[in-house]
């Protein structure tokens, strides 16, 4: 039987055409072209109708294709209250295959077809294709979702749930939908993937999983150390779904270890209005500044130790004040040095002569960093593309173990048997303890703050001694509006552009001018998340990247009208 005659057989074909017909009519979202980007769909709560009806569909192939548990994560991380999306995870907790992300793109666009059989049409053409040569026959629908604390979140779980008991006819297929409720980003992917990897139908304790897998070895570091320069962990949830989380995580804390204290910042999920305003790591990153309720007395203090979290908990950024009360931001390029630092002073000399310990970065990361990667840590690093899936794909095919962290705070470490089984034959006891906080799924704010917090443990260092190991090159980031962003197109790693014509001769002249520093560096790129391109500059001194960004935000003008 074809594809689409077997989808024909099974699909609820009145339920797709009854919700395509309301959503087709929608004037708010038909106006709109979707694009399955980096970070899935991502928009005004408003406008998302269409995309989660196209994430289902996908979903519902996907879960054909795998056979296996497939998820779809409800959250707009650090964006605005009123925003919201969804991306959808795979049967080992990674992202959407590339090649699929088009599929999902056309049939989100297609929605907007006035005939329901023009897009019925469409979506068979889209399966047959995407289902090629897959025995799709005798799988059955697995799907897991989970949200954050966003007040949109609810109506649209809602929506995913109503779509997977309607859409295939009574006794065609068996459908396990399973809700997760209020959970991190990284806590679907780790649950999806433990679903598949322990072949498990039934919902988990999620907590009791989690938390036994990562957060026990925690204490078990801390409980076992002598450490003596920081005894309280700030962490700003971002009002966010992390302080739903960690608030479970405090109260076992106080029982297990009295070695360090952990107070929880901005946990007011319940005002919706609250999440990221203000605070959580993307404010922290962008405006190099404390969260609300952090003051710079309490920041000053080396005995406390700070870090913010974004909305949905992946990414983390930890920071502090110096003696002068000026900022020092600990971003992804700093967490990235210093577990490579970390993995090279627990290790004998020869450990690494036939393993290889290496980091990826993004064009962002800060050029003092690569250098002091190189010259002083004496490592391999390659430059990925923006998104963490980039990143992490690098990873797996340079190192036996991969340091990857993007500068805004996503990341985390891969390793191989290659590297577990020397670790074994060494008897590396620390360091064997130290790798079981790893979430090698996904990059995750929970894991990387204990896995940050244990290498400053074992190295009896503060954040302050952590923030002496190179010097950050003046920098900024801005974003400039464009008739059409989709014309800027890059390559060598988005740090040059081959259109719109001519633009990146004239970036080269204004780096290369005759007073410039033979640091400055610039590289202009469209943002896949918002409708902007973004320019990066670095220099050796904040006058001259003002002055370059001024320039190349010139040449940008000149470019495009
Ligand atoms: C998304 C990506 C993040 C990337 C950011 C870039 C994931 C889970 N998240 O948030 O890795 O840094 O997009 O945004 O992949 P931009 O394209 O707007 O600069
Ligand atoms: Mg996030």
């Amino acid at each position: 039987m074809s594809t689409s005659l077997f989808l024909k057989s099974i699909l609820n074909i009145d339920y797709l055409k009854s919700t395509f017909n309301s959503l087709a009519s929608n004037p708010i979202s038909s106006s709109e072209t979707f694009v399955y980007g980096t970070s899935g769909f991502r928009m005004h709560n408003e406008k998302l109708d269409i995309p989660l009806f196209a994430t289902c569909l996908i979903t519902f192939l996907r879960t054909l294709y795998c056979g296996e548990f497939i998820g779809i994560m409800i959250t707009a991380s650090h964006n605005p209250p009123q925003d919201n999306g969804f991306k959808t995870i795979e049967p080992k907790g990674e992202m959407l295959p590339q090649s699929w992300e088009k599929y999902v793109t056309s049939i989100a666009n297609s929605v907007k077809e006035d005939q329901f059989d023009t897009f019925l049409n469409t979506f068979f053409v889209i399966a047959s294709e995407a289902l090629k040569d897959v025995d799709i026959y005798n799988k059955d629908i697995k799907i897991i979702v989970g949200r954050d604390t966003r007040e949109s979140s609810y109506r649209l779980v809602t929506f995913c749930k109503q779509f997977f008991n309607s859409v295939v006819k009574i006794f065609q297929k068996s459908v396990n939908f399973i809700d997760y409720g209020v959970v991190t980003t990284p806590q679907l992917h780790f649950i999806v993937r433990k679903h598949t990897l322990l072949k498990q139908s039934n919902k988990y304790d999620l907590p009791k999983e989690y938390f036994n897998e990562f957060f026990q070895p925690f204490i078990n570091i801390l409980n076992k150390s002598t450490h003596s320069k920081f005894k309280k962990l700030y962490i700003d949830c971002a009002n966010g779904v992390g302080a739903v989380q960690l608030n479970q995580l405090k109260e076992s804390f106080k029982n297990k270890t009295d070695k360090l204290e952990i107070e929880l910042i901005n946990t007011d999920y319940k005002d919706f209005s609250k999440l990221n305003v203000d605070c959580g790591a993307d404010f922290v990153k962008t405006n190099q500044k404390l969260p609300q309720g952090v003051s710079p007395a309490l920041a000053m203090n080396p005995e406390n130790l700070f870090c913010s979290l974004d909305g949905d908990a992946d990414r983390i950024i930890f920071y502090a004040l110096d003696e002068n009360s000026n900022f020092c931001l600990l971003d992804g390029d700093r967490m990235a040095t210093l577990i490579g630092e970390y993995f090279i002073k627990k290790t004998p000399k020869n450990f690494w002569e036939d393993i290889k310990l290496g980091i990826v970065q993004t064009a962002y990361a800060n050029g003092n960093s690569t250098s002091y990667i190189t010259e002083e840590l004496k490592l391999d690093v390659k430059c990925a593309k923006t998104g963490v899936k980039n990143l992490h794909h690098d990873a797996v095919e340079n190192f036996d173990v991969g340091i990857y962290f993007e500068a805004n705070g996503h990341g985390t470490v891969i390793f191989n048997d290659l590297f577990i089984t020397k670790l074994k034959q060494e008897n590396l006891t620390e360091l064997s303890l130290f790798v079981n906080l790893i979430n090698q799924a996904v990059g995750d704010a929970i894991t990387d703050m204990f896995v940050i917090v244990a290498i400053l443990i074992h190295l009896d260092i503060n954040a302050k001694t952590w923030f002496s190991k190179y010097t950050d090159l003046p920098n900024r980031l801005v974003k400039c509006v464009v008739p059409d962003r989709t014309q800027f197109k890059t390559f060598d790693f988005e740090r040059q552009l081959s259109k719109p014509e001519g633009l990146q001769d004239s970036i080269n002249q204004i780096v290369s001018a005759p007073n410039s520093s033979k640091k400055t560096r610039s590289f202009v790129r469209a943002s896949g998340t918002e409708d902007v391109v973004r320019i990066y500059a670095e220099s050796s001194s904040m006058e001259s990247v003002d002055a370059v960004i001024t320039e190349v935000l010139k040449a940008i003008e000149d470019a495009t009208t």
